[in-house]
C-alpha cells in the first residue's frame, strides 16, 4: 500500500475508510489490532466478533496490559474481502461497566428467533461486585445497532463468554476464570437457568480460558487455549453432552511461533469447509497485547478428531488476480534469498514487503483466480536499487512463464507494468522468481 506520493496514500486511506472494506490474507484485519475472534455464520455470511486491542495510554486501565474499550464487527462472504461495520458496543455506553477498566475482553454473538445476542465481559461498577461480569446487548441485525441490557448476568463472574444452542433448543453459556465453567441459559438467553458448574475432566494444571463449544456429528467439542508449557496453545476435549464430561483429545494449534502469550479460537463451517479463527501478534512483534486475527482451514480425521492446524500467512479463500496480491503473505518461499520485512517499521499497519536478494529466490502464492477472460497486463509495485528482473510463473516453480517484469533502478517504490504473454484463466498458484539483482515487492496485480 506504500506510495511515493503522500497525497496519493492519503486519498487511498480515505477511500478505504469510506468503504470500510479491507482485502487481506493473514492477519486479515491490519488497520487496527484485533484479538479473540468469534466467527459465526449469519444469513449466508461470516461475521467475526473480536476484541479490539488498543495501546494503553496514561489513565487508560493498566499500562503494559490488555486495553480494550469497544467492539467492532467484521463480515465477509468470501473470507478475503472483509467489511468493518464499525463500533457496536463501547464501554462508556453500558450502564453496568466501570469505564476506567478498559477490559472489554473476548466476546461472542448468537442468533435466536431472528435476534442477535452479543455477550461481552467487562469490569463491573462497584454495585455489581468486583472484577469481570458478562453482559448482553441485543440487535435485529448481526451488525447492530446493539442495545446493551442494563445489568450484567447475575451469578456469573468471569471472562470469555461463549454460547451454544443445542439441537433441542437449550442454550448454554461457558466462561473462564482460571478454569472453564458452564451453565444453562433461560429461554430469553438473558439469565442463568442452572448453577454454574466447573467443566471437569479437562487438563487440571495450567491456565485454561477462551471456551468455544461446537457440535459435529453428535460429538461436542470443547475447545480452549491452555498453558501446558509456557504460553497458550489451542486444545480440545470431546464429550457427548454440552456440559460434559469432556475427555482431553488433542492440540488444535501449537504455541505461537512469534511467542504471543495468548491465543483464542473459534471454529465454524462455511460453504462445506471448516475454519479455525485465532490470533497472533503479527503487527506488534514486541508487544503481545496488541494482537491480530487470522483464519486457516481446519480438517477432521474420519474418527472425528481434529487435524492440527499449522498457521499460514496466505490464509484462506481464492484471491482474484485483479486484487493487490501481497506476495509477503506467501504460501512458500525459497530456502535462500527470500524473506519478508515491514514496509515501514514506524507504522507496521502498512504491512510487509517480499524481498528477493539472490537470483533464483522465489515466492509462491496459492489460489489466484484469473477469471474467464485473458488478463493483459501485470503491475508490480517494486523497489530495486540496482534494477532487477522478476519472472511470473504459474502452477510450478518451473511452470509456464506468464510475464517478465523488468524493475528499473530506483531508490523508491515504483509501479512497473508488463505484458502478460500467456492466456491464463481459472485458478492457479503463482510464483515470482528473481532473475537478477535484489528486488523488493509490495504487491502485484493483473488487469
Ligand atoms: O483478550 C484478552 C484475553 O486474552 C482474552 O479474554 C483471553 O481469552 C486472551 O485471549
Amino acid at each position: 500500500m506504500k506510495k511515493n506520493s503522500a497525497a496519493f496514500f492519503a486519498l487511498l486511506c480515505c477511500l478505504l475508510a469510506a468503504s470500510g472494506t479491507v482485502i487481506a490474507e493473514n492477519p486479515f484485519i491490519t488497520d487496527q489490532f484485533t484479538a479473540d475472534p468469534t466467527a459465526r455464520v449469519f444469513n449466508g455470511k461470516v461475521y467475526v466478533y473480536p476484541s479490539h486491542d488498543i495501546l494503553a495510554k496514561e489513565g487508560m486501565g493498566r499500562p503494559g496490559w490488555f486495553c480494550m474499550e469497544d467492539y467492532h464487527v467484521f463480515s465477509s462472504a468470501n473470507l478475503t474481502d472483509w467489511t468493518d461495520h464499525g463500533v457496536i458496543v463501547t464501554q462508556t455506553k453500558v450502564d453496568w461497566v466501570d469505564a476506567s477498566t478498559y477490559s472489554m475482553w473476548a466476546p461472542d454473538c448468537i442468533e435466536k428467533n431472528g435476534k442477535y445476542y452479543f455477550y461481552f465481559p467487562a469490569g463491573v461498577k462497584k454495585e455489581y461486585g468486583r472484577g469481570s461480569g458478562v453482559g448482553v446487548a441485543i440487535a435485529e441485525k448481526p451488525e447492530g445497532p446493539y442495545i446493551p441490557q442494563p445489568a450484567p448476568i447475575k451469578n456469573l463472574h468471569g471472562i470469555d463468554p461463549n454460547i451454544f444452542i443445542d439441537k433441542d433448543g437449550q442454550a448454554y453459556i461457558y466462561w473462564a476464570m482460571g478454569n472453564i465453567s458452564g451453565a444453562k441459559l433461560t429461554d430469553d438467553l438473558l439469565e442463568l437457568a442452572s448453577e454454574p458448574q466447573i467443566i471437569a475432566e479437562m487438563p487440571k494444571e495450567g491456565l485454561k480460558e477462551g471456551p468455544f463449544l461446537f457440535e459435529r456429528n453428535g460429538i461436542y467439542y470443547m475447545t480452549y487455549p491452555h498453558v501446558q508449557n509456557k504460553i497458550e496453545r489451542l486444545e480440545y476435549a470431546i464429550g457427548d453432552n454440552p456440559m460434559g464430561p469432556f475427555k482431553f483429545t488433542g492440540v488444535i494449534m501449537d504455541e505461537s511461533p512469534t511467542n504471543c502469550w495468548t491465543n483464542h479460537q473459534s471454529i465454524v463451517e462455511y460453504n462445506q469447509q471448516w475454519y479455525l479463527f485465532y490470533h497472533h501478534n503479527d503487527i506488534s512483534p514486541q508487544f503481545d497485547k496488541n494482537r491480530s486475527i487470522r483464519v486457516d482451514s481446519l480438517f477432521f480425521n474420519a474418527d472425528g478428531t481434529i487435524k492440527k492446524v499449522t498457521p499460514t500467512l496466505r490464509g484462506v479463500g481464492l484471491m482474484a488476480a485483479t486484487k493487490k496480491l501481497q506476495l509477503d503473505r506467501y504460501t512458500a518461499i525459497s530456502g535462500e534469498g527470500a524473506s519478508i520485512a515491514f514496509l515501514d517499521t514506524l507504522d507496521k499497519h502498512q504491512g510487509w514487503q517480499a524481498i528477493m536478494d539472490k537470483p533464483g529466490a522465489w515466492f509462491r502464492y496459492n489460489s489466484v483466480d484469473f477469471g474467464k477472460k485473458k488478463l493483459k497486463k501485470v503491475t508490480v509495485n517494486a523497489l530495486s536499487a540496482a534494477g532487477g528482473v522478476i519472472e511470473i510463473r504459474i502452477d510450478k516453480l518451473d511452470g509456464p512463464v506468464i510475464a517478465v517484469v523488468t524493475i528499473p533502478k530506483h531508490t523508491g517504490w515504483t509501479e512497473v507494468t508488463a505484458k502478460v504473454s500467456k492466456k491464463t484463466t481459472g485458478v492457479h498458484n503463482l510464483f515470482a522468481v528473481s532473475k537478477d539483482k535484489p528486488v523488493a515487492i509490495d504487491w502485484l496485480s493483473f488487469e
